[in-house]
């Protein structure tokens, strides 16, 4: 019998837990990946941690890690080929700082502009405007290299890609017609990537008492 792996509970199209996938895949990590249904979580992951969002990280020696950020950095810091906890330029703190205004302000704005219905009061242009004024900071740094913290891509670009592509989902053709060049492209450089195309492969959902999924296989 192969020796028990990690579990990650995830669900393909939540950017967290792409983010996770991301740097799992990154780190070459072997992981059991079970698919979960936000609408009808399995109780083992609720056991693990009960307060039911995804991605849940379940390491061989039982501990818990349930945030996504915490789930790049447990991967990476066992193996780490393309050094995304260390920055090319900068510092891994502004890193971390551009990647909480991303879970911060910016992800707020994205809610309420993808989802207005899901608020009382909410003007969806002003908070479409509202990421847009920082996804114009995002490509204005990105005009000067090509990846967020220089020449070659890091953890910041891997934890805030997904939810620019929520945004850019939400109306493609509005985004498209944005003065962006440098943020477009280097979106479409991660979308197009064959690491993106992996970690966004469709899986069955998991159903408790079988194997999951080998990942990142
Ligand atoms: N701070 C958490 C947020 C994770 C999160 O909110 N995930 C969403 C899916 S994108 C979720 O599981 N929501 C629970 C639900 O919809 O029932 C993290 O970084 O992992």
């Amino acid at each position: 019998m192969s020796p028990p792996l990690p579990v990650l509970y995830s669900f393909r199209r939540c950017p967290y837990a792409m983010r996770a996938r991301l740097a799992i895949a990154a780190s070459g990590q072997p992981c059991e990946l079970r698919e979960v249904v936000l609408r009808n979580k399995p109780a083992e992951m609720l056991q693990a941690s009960p307060k039911g969002t995804v991605p849940v990280l379940v390491d061989t020696y039982g501990s818990i890690v349930d945030q996504s950020l915490d789930i790049m950095q447990w991967a990476l810091r066992r193996n780490d080929p393309a050094q995304w906890l260390c920055p090319e330029r900068e510092t891994a703190d502004a890193m971390f700082a551009l990647i909480a205004e991303n879970d911060g302000a910016f992800k707020r704005h994205l809610d309420r502009y993808k989802y207005p219905d899901r608020y009382e009061g909410i003007d969806a242009m002003a908070e479409r405007e509202g990421g847009a004024t920082w996804l114009r900071g995002l490509d204005a740094r990105l005009r000067a290299h090509p990846w967020l913290f220089g020449s070659r891509p890091c953890l910041a670009d891997m934890a805030i890609a997904p939810f620019v592509r929520q945004f850019a989902h939400t109306d493609a053709a509005w985004f498209a017609e944005q003065d962006w060049p440098a943020l477009q492209a280097w979106l479409a450089r991660i979308l197009d990537s064959d690491a993106f195309a992996h970690v966004m492969q469709k899986w069955t959902p998991w159903a408790s008492g079988t194997e999951g999924i080998a990942f990142p296989g």
